[in-house]
Protein backbone atom coordinates (compact mmCIF):
# COMPACT_ATOMS: atom_id res chain seq x y z
CA UNK A 1 0.00 0.00 0.00
CA UNK A 2 1.24 3.81 -0.66
CA UNK A 3 0.07 6.26 1.53
CA UNK A 4 0.23 10.35 0.68
CA UNK A 5 1.02 12.33 2.69
CA UNK A 6 2.81 15.92 3.37
CA UNK A 7 5.11 15.96 6.94
CA UNK A 8 3.05 19.25 8.21
CA UNK A 9 -0.10 18.31 7.36
CA UNK A 10 -1.94 17.31 10.74
CA UNK A 11 -4.65 15.14 8.56
CA UNK A 12 -1.84 12.97 7.01
CA UNK A 13 -0.04 13.15 10.11
CA UNK A 14 -3.21 11.04 12.03
CA UNK A 15 -2.94 8.41 9.13
CA UNK A 16 0.70 7.69 9.02
CA UNK A 17 0.44 7.23 12.98
CA UNK A 18 -2.28 4.64 12.76
CA UNK A 19 0.05 3.23 9.89
CA UNK A 20 2.91 2.95 12.22
CA UNK A 21 0.77 2.20 15.15
CA UNK A 22 -0.33 -0.94 13.34
CA UNK A 23 2.55 -1.97 11.70
CA UNK A 24 0.86 -1.72 8.16
CA UNK A 25 2.92 -2.04 5.43
CA UNK A 26 2.39 1.11 3.71
CA UNK A 27 4.96 3.18 1.32
CA UNK A 28 5.00 6.97 2.07
CA UNK A 29 5.12 9.43 -1.03
CA UNK A 30 5.79 12.50 -0.21
CA UNK A 31 3.20 14.64 -2.07
CA UNK A 32 4.33 18.72 -2.47
CA UNK A 33 1.73 20.75 -1.73
CA UNK A 34 3.40 24.27 -1.79
CA UNK A 35 3.94 22.64 -5.46
CA UNK A 36 0.60 22.02 -5.90
CA UNK A 37 1.18 18.70 -6.70
CA UNK A 38 -1.89 17.78 -5.14
CA UNK A 39 -3.64 19.74 -8.11
CA UNK A 40 -1.70 17.78 -11.00
CA UNK A 41 -4.51 15.49 -13.01
CA UNK A 42 -2.76 12.37 -11.80
CA UNK A 43 -3.30 13.04 -8.11
CA UNK A 44 -7.01 14.14 -8.76
CA UNK A 45 -8.02 11.59 -10.64
CA UNK A 46 -6.97 9.46 -6.97
CA UNK A 47 -8.80 11.92 -5.08
CA UNK A 48 -11.04 15.18 -6.46
CA UNK A 49 -10.54 17.38 -3.43
CA UNK A 50 -6.61 18.13 -4.24
CA UNK A 51 -5.68 16.92 -0.78
CA UNK A 52 -3.76 14.31 1.28
CA UNK A 53 -3.58 11.70 2.83
CA UNK A 54 -5.03 8.75 0.06
CA UNK A 55 -4.38 5.97 0.49
CA UNK A 56 -3.52 3.27 -2.49
CA UNK A 57 -4.61 -0.37 -2.09
CA UNK A 58 -3.74 -1.90 -5.35
CA UNK A 59 -6.91 -0.26 -7.40
CA UNK A 60 -8.74 0.90 -4.37
CA UNK A 61 -8.17 4.93 -3.57
CA UNK A 62 -9.49 5.86 -0.01
CA UNK A 63 -9.29 9.88 1.22
CA UNK A 64 -10.29 11.15 4.47
CA UNK A 65 -7.50 10.15 6.80
CA UNK A 66 -10.36 8.86 9.28
CA UNK A 67 -11.45 6.62 6.81
CA UNK A 68 -7.82 5.42 6.11
CA UNK A 69 -7.23 5.12 9.89
CA UNK A 70 -10.43 2.89 10.05
CA UNK A 71 -9.67 0.86 6.69
CA UNK A 72 -6.05 0.21 8.14
CA UNK A 73 -6.84 -0.92 11.15
CA UNK A 74 -9.45 -3.40 10.31
CA UNK A 75 -7.18 -4.52 8.07
CA UNK A 76 -4.80 -5.37 10.72
CA UNK A 77 -4.97 -8.77 12.15
CA UNK A 78 -5.28 -8.91 16.35
CA UNK A 79 -4.94 -4.61 16.52
CA UNK A 80 -6.08 -3.27 19.49
CA UNK A 81 -6.48 0.27 18.56
CA UNK A 82 -10.08 -0.12 16.97
CA UNK A 83 -12.61 -1.87 19.08
CA UNK A 84 -14.51 -4.82 17.39
CA UNK A 85 -17.62 -4.79 19.99
CA UNK A 86 -20.74 -2.39 18.73
CA UNK A 87 -20.15 -0.09 21.79
CA UNK A 88 -16.24 0.13 21.64
CA UNK A 89 -16.64 0.94 17.99
CA UNK A 90 -19.29 3.48 18.21
CA UNK A 91 -17.61 5.53 21.00
CA UNK A 92 -14.24 5.58 19.04
CA UNK A 93 -16.53 6.51 15.77
CA UNK A 94 -18.51 9.13 18.19
CA UNK A 95 -14.71 11.31 18.70
CA UNK A 96 -13.43 10.44 15.30
CA UNK A 97 -16.91 12.38 13.89
CA UNK A 98 -16.28 14.94 16.72
CA UNK A 99 -12.59 15.30 16.09
CA UNK A 100 -13.74 16.18 12.30
CA UNK A 101 -16.75 18.05 12.84
CA UNK A 102 -15.94 20.30 15.54
CA UNK A 103 -12.20 20.06 16.96
CA UNK A 104 -10.12 20.30 13.57
CA UNK A 105 -12.10 22.74 12.75
CA UNK A 106 -11.70 24.86 15.45
CA UNK A 107 -7.67 24.69 15.15
CA UNK A 108 -7.68 24.48 11.89
CA UNK A 109 -9.44 28.36 11.98
CA UNK A 110 -6.51 29.24 13.95
CA UNK A 111 -3.84 27.01 12.32
CA UNK A 112 -5.19 28.92 9.11
CA UNK A 113 -5.40 32.76 10.27
CA UNK A 114 -1.94 32.79 12.38
CA UNK A 115 -0.04 30.31 10.47
CA UNK A 116 -0.71 28.91 7.12
CA UNK A 117 -2.03 32.65 5.93
CA UNK A 118 1.18 34.44 6.59
CA UNK A 119 3.74 31.70 5.71
CA UNK A 120 2.15 31.18 2.66
CA UNK A 121 1.80 35.07 2.01
CA UNK A 122 -1.64 35.13 2.07
CA UNK A 123 -1.52 37.86 4.31
CA UNK A 124 -1.99 38.75 8.09
CA UNK A 125 -4.44 36.81 10.11
CA UNK A 126 -8.08 38.26 10.31
CA UNK A 127 -9.07 39.51 13.95
CA UNK A 128 -12.54 38.33 13.42
CA UNK A 129 -11.73 34.67 11.79
CA UNK A 130 -9.06 34.19 14.99
CA UNK A 131 -11.92 35.42 17.62
CA UNK A 132 -13.94 33.30 15.91
CA UNK A 133 -11.49 30.41 15.52
CA UNK A 134 -10.47 31.08 19.61
CA UNK A 135 -14.29 30.83 20.35
CA UNK A 136 -15.25 27.41 19.00
CA UNK A 137 -11.90 25.99 20.32
CA UNK A 138 -12.68 27.05 23.94
CA UNK A 139 -15.83 25.69 23.49
CA UNK A 140 -14.63 22.23 22.25
CA UNK A 141 -11.12 22.44 24.53
CA UNK A 142 -13.54 22.64 27.98
CA UNK A 143 -15.39 19.32 26.22
CA UNK A 144 -12.72 17.19 25.72
CA UNK A 145 -10.43 18.58 29.04
CA UNK A 146 -13.04 17.31 31.17
CA UNK A 147 -14.15 13.94 29.75
CA UNK A 148 -10.39 13.55 30.51
CA UNK A 149 -10.70 14.46 34.13
CA UNK A 150 -10.55 11.22 35.29
CA UNK A 151 -9.44 9.05 32.29
CA UNK A 152 -5.59 8.15 30.47
CA UNK A 153 -7.33 7.72 27.00
CA UNK A 154 -10.00 9.43 24.73
CA UNK A 155 -12.10 5.83 24.62
CA UNK A 156 -11.80 2.88 27.26
CA UNK A 157 -9.37 1.65 29.10
CA UNK A 158 -6.35 2.04 26.27
CA UNK A 159 -5.09 4.36 23.04
CA UNK A 160 -7.27 3.99 20.10
CA UNK A 161 -7.32 5.47 17.02
CA UNK A 162 -9.73 8.47 18.45
CA UNK A 163 -6.06 9.53 20.48
CA UNK A 164 -4.41 9.39 17.71
CA UNK A 165 -6.93 11.31 14.99
CA UNK A 166 -7.21 14.22 18.21
CA UNK A 167 -3.76 14.63 19.37
CA UNK A 168 -3.12 15.04 15.58
CA UNK A 169 -4.86 18.14 15.28
CA UNK A 170 -3.86 19.31 19.07
CA UNK A 171 -0.51 19.08 17.68
CA UNK A 172 -1.20 22.27 15.76
CA UNK A 173 -2.02 23.91 18.50
CA UNK A 174 1.10 25.49 19.85
CA UNK A 175 1.72 26.78 16.08
CA UNK A 176 -1.61 27.98 15.74
CA UNK A 177 -1.52 30.15 18.68
CA UNK A 178 -4.07 28.57 19.53
CA UNK A 179 -5.20 29.02 23.70
CA UNK A 180 -4.75 25.49 25.16
CA UNK A 181 -2.45 26.09 28.23
CA UNK A 182 -5.43 26.22 30.75
CA UNK A 183 -6.66 22.64 29.72
CA UNK A 184 -4.12 20.70 32.56
CA UNK A 185 -6.12 17.25 31.90
CA UNK A 186 -5.73 17.93 27.93
CA UNK A 187 -2.24 18.55 28.08
CA UNK A 188 -1.42 15.55 30.51
CA UNK A 189 -3.29 13.17 27.74
CA UNK A 190 -1.05 14.98 24.99
CA UNK A 191 1.63 13.71 27.09
CA UNK A 192 1.30 10.26 26.76
CA UNK A 193 0.50 10.82 23.20
CA UNK A 194 3.60 12.25 22.71
CA UNK A 195 5.47 9.40 24.33
CA UNK A 196 4.31 7.10 21.87
CA UNK A 197 6.70 5.87 19.13
CA UNK A 198 4.14 6.97 16.31
CA UNK A 199 4.10 10.17 17.64
CA UNK A 200 7.67 10.65 17.70
CA UNK A 201 8.68 9.17 14.13
CA UNK A 202 6.09 11.68 12.72
CA UNK A 203 7.60 14.65 14.47
CA UNK A 204 8.32 17.16 11.50
CA UNK A 205 12.41 17.71 11.59
CA UNK A 206 14.11 19.99 9.39
N1 LIG B 1 -10.94 16.06 5.70
C1 LIG B 1 -9.67 15.77 5.06
C2 LIG B 1 -8.85 17.05 5.05
C3 LIG B 1 -7.58 16.89 4.22
C4 LIG B 1 -6.85 18.24 4.07
O1 LIG B 1 -7.42 19.32 4.25
N2 LIG B 1 -5.56 18.16 3.70
C5 LIG B 1 -4.78 19.37 3.46
C6 LIG B 1 -3.47 19.30 4.23
S1 LIG B 1 -3.73 19.38 5.98
C7 LIG B 1 -4.41 19.45 1.97
O2 LIG B 1 -4.01 18.47 1.39
N3 LIG B 1 -4.52 20.65 1.36
C8 LIG B 1 -4.15 20.88 0.01
C9 LIG B 1 -5.14 21.69 -0.75
O3 LIG B 1 -6.15 22.13 -0.17
O4 LIG B 1 -4.94 21.90 -1.95
C10 LIG B 1 -8.97 14.63 5.80
O5 LIG B 1 -9.19 14.48 7.01
O6 LIG B 1 -8.24 13.85 5.17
Amino acid sequence: MRLYHHPLSMNARRAVMAALHLGAPVDLVFVNLQKQEQSQPQFLEMNPNHRVPVLEDGDFHLWESRAIMQYLADKTPRQTIYPTDVRGRADVNRWLFWCSQHFTPAIGTLNWENLIKPMIGRGAPDPVEVKRGETLLREFATVLDAHLANREWVSGEALTLADLSLAATFGCAGPAKAPVSQYANLQNWFGRVQALDAWQKTVFRQ
